[in-house]
């Protein structure tokens, strides 16, 4: 299988991330990606191509262009305001009764009305790094145009939380929404999204919540107790005409792979059934035992039959990048997914 990647991501590497009330190292940072990299080499997975220039068209299919124009130029604002020492973050947010239809003028006001966590820093080389997953992406998702059955997008910053005018969740652009949307736009009929990270990819759920042309599945920690909280229940089927083409399998915190597989087999049955021409995975392996902020028990050979059953659906599958914070493990488990994908193949 061929994997894209860009080192374009060092670039976004935050300071400090604020979780449970304490200030700490972050846990999305550049050596994510770098231990991807490393284990597709080690596991001779197969050749690595860097990521082609792309415009932003793509972008923008899926994207709100007052959005996209905000994060070009939020860390130039943030600098003007507050000066370069610290990552660009928001503060407060538009809750029940307040209005979401006037946008501020102010960096910190876009900030906010832009974001929906602290949690996600703005810095010099934000844009660059998203901008360049993104390519990353689209770079992947035309191997597979092009007649590949498979290709790993080695994507970071992740993507499944930002929506069309929001980021959050260490996510800017939805890079498997924009491959989604690309596979779409060169002629494939139907797309299917398996969104496997440990949370729910809500940026992805809402992109395509009211259309039946992308299919939206996921497995992720139960919002009832799992960040993002507020999406992500089993009654969110789609809406108009998107009715029936979402599912959620909310998973409760102690899950192993026994209760996993159970949700998996379900939902690759509801994408057999959809027959897509095209599959995007967007592969968290924050769903290991050890990750530090998962709460799920899955363990590395796991990662090998997700990857078996993947496959057994014998669609072209586009895998992208999302989460998995156990550094020392994250390349093993991911490529596992695709070491089992292949040997199923
Ligand atoms: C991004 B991706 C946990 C706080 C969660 C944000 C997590 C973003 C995950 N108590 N903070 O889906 O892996
Ligand atoms: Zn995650």
């Amino acid at each position: 299988m061929l994997t894209v990647y860009s080192d374009a991501h060092h670039a976004h590497h935050a300071q400090f991330e604020l979780i449970d009330g304490k200030l700490v190292p972050p846990f999305e940072h550049p050596r994510r990606a770098e231990m991807l990299l490393a284990q597709v080499q080690q596991a001779n997975l197969g050749e690595v191509l860097p990521a082609k220039a792309v415009g932003l068209e793509p972008i923008l299919r899926v994207h709100d262009p007052g959005y996209v124009a905000f994060l070009q130029t939020a860390w130039q604002e943030w600098v003007a305001a507050h000066g370069d020492e610290t990552d660009a973050l928001p503060l407060n947010w538009a809750t029940r009764t307040m209005r979401h239809d006037r946008i501020p003028e102010t960096i910190d006001g876009k900030l906010s009305y832009y974001s929906f966590d602290a949690g996600t820093p703005i810095m010099a080389g934000t844009w660059h790094a998203a901008t360049a997953a993104a390519r990353v992406a689209l770079t992947a998702q035309q191997l597979i145009t092009d007649g590949a059955a498979a290709a790993f997008g080695l994507c970071r910053p992740p993507g499944h939380h930002a929506a069309r005018d929001f980021y959050g969740g260490y996510c800017f652009l939805n890079n498997a929404a924009i491959a989604a949307q690309a596979f779409r736009d060169a002629g494939a009929a139907r797309v299917a999204i398996l969104d496997v990270d440990y949370h729910h990819g809500n940026g992805t759920q809402a992109i395509f919540y009211d259309r039946s042309d992308v299919l939206f599945v996921s497995i992720h920690g139960h919002p009832k107790q799992e960040y993002p909280y507020f999406l992500g229940y089993e009654d969110e089927r789609g809406s108009g005409a998107g009715e029936g083409y979402t599912y959620n399998y909310p998973l409760l915190w102690g899950t192993d792979w026994g209760m996993y597989e159970e949700a998996l087999t379900d939902a690759l049955q509801h994408i057999q059934r959809y027959a897509p021409d095209v599959m995007v995975i967007s592969l968290g392996v924050d769903t290991f035992e050890k990750d530090p902020i998962s709460k799920f028990r899955l363990r590395g050979a796991d990662y090998h039959r997700m990857g078996a059953a993947i496959a057994r659906l014998g669609i072209p599958t586009l895998f992208v990048m999302e989460g998995g914070y156990a550094v020392e493990e994250i390349g093993v488990n991911a490529v596992n997914v695709l070491l089992g994908f292949e040997a199923a193949s």
